[in-house]
């Protein structure tokens, strides 16, 4: 079956992997990020006429709407949703966090996702089927240092992504939360403002998750039969694992 797909965040990383599978598959795409240059390359670089470069900033609660509402006819029945756009921003403990940069991450990782799905549901609902993929992330299950705000937008991602479920009972609509470990795309970057030694040091003598990985994964879940629906997928690179509980001592 051929599904129109709706990816934000498809500029970099893992949403821009699963906008090539999805078109190299055959399917429609509408790959959106704020990016222009990087989205128009994508295009072109996928069989004519399957992607749909469109500019949004998730953070736009307007924008997305208009974008939404004003989709072009062969890409406008939306059966597929990637919330992807997101980012962690910093790695201060709470006490010496920047404000602003938590602000960014509720209104992009939260709101954002919010905004999208609220504008694109009802499309869903009444065709009788759709899949909503939120790409969450083990930060919102397992705390570390650092991780304050961006694994707490994450944890809301986990549990909307739940509470979805419990709304779109009896719809036909799907919803899953993917939640990945370590990865190594342009996030740890944009967390570190653009440092590339000390983003390219996270990833130093092991072997993270690729964007490839997750778009796999992507795939997977909207491949199964309409009646199977994954809930929740946590997946980490083989090298990584929990820490013991930290204990102060004097
Ligand atoms: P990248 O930095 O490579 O990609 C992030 C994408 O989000 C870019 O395409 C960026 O596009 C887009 N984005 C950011 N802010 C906005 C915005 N305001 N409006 C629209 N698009 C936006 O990171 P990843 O691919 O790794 O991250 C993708 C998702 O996966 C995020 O939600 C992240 O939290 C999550 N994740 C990442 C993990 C990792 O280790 N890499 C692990 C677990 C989850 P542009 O800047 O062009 O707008
Ligand atoms: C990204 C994974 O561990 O950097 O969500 O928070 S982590």
């Amino acid at each position: 079956m051929s599904h129109t797909v709706f990816v934000t965040g498809a500029t970099s990383g893992f949403g821009e992997a699963i906008a090539r599978r999805f078109a190299l598959a055959g399917h429609r795409v509408v790959a959106s990020g704020r990016r222009r240059n990087r989205l128009e390359t994508l295009a072109a670089a996928m069989p004519a006429g399957l992607v749909l470069p469109l500019v949004l900033d998730v953070r736009d609660r307007d924008a997305v709407e208009t974008a939404v509402t004003g989709l072009p006819e062969d890409f406008s029945e939306v059966d597929v949703l990637i919330n992807n756009a997101g980012l962690a921003l910093g790695l201060e403990p709470a006490q010496r966090a920047d404000l602003d940069e938590w602000e960014e991450m509720v209104d992009t990782n939260i709101k954002g996702l919010m905004g999208v799905t609220r504008a694109l549901l009802p499309g869903m609902v009444a065709r009788g089927r759709g899949h909503v993929i939120n790409l969450g992330s083990v930060a919102a299950s397992w705390p570390y240092p650092g991780g304050n705000c961006y694994g707490a937008t994450k944890a809301f991602v986990q549990q909307f992504s739940r509470n979805l479920r419990s709304d779109l009972l009896g719809t036909g609509v799907r919803v899953t939360n993917i939640e990945p470990g370590m990865a190594e795309t342009e996030f740890s970057l944009v967390r570190f403002k653009g440092n590339a030694d000390q983003a390219a040091a996270v990833y130093s003598g092991t072997r993270p998750l690729t964007a490839e990985d997750i778009a796999e994964s992507v795939i997977w879940v909207t491949g199964l039969p309409a009646h199977v629906n994954i809930n929740n997928l946590e997946i980490m690179p083989t090298d990584q694992a929990w820490g013991p509980f930290a204990v102060h001592r004097e």
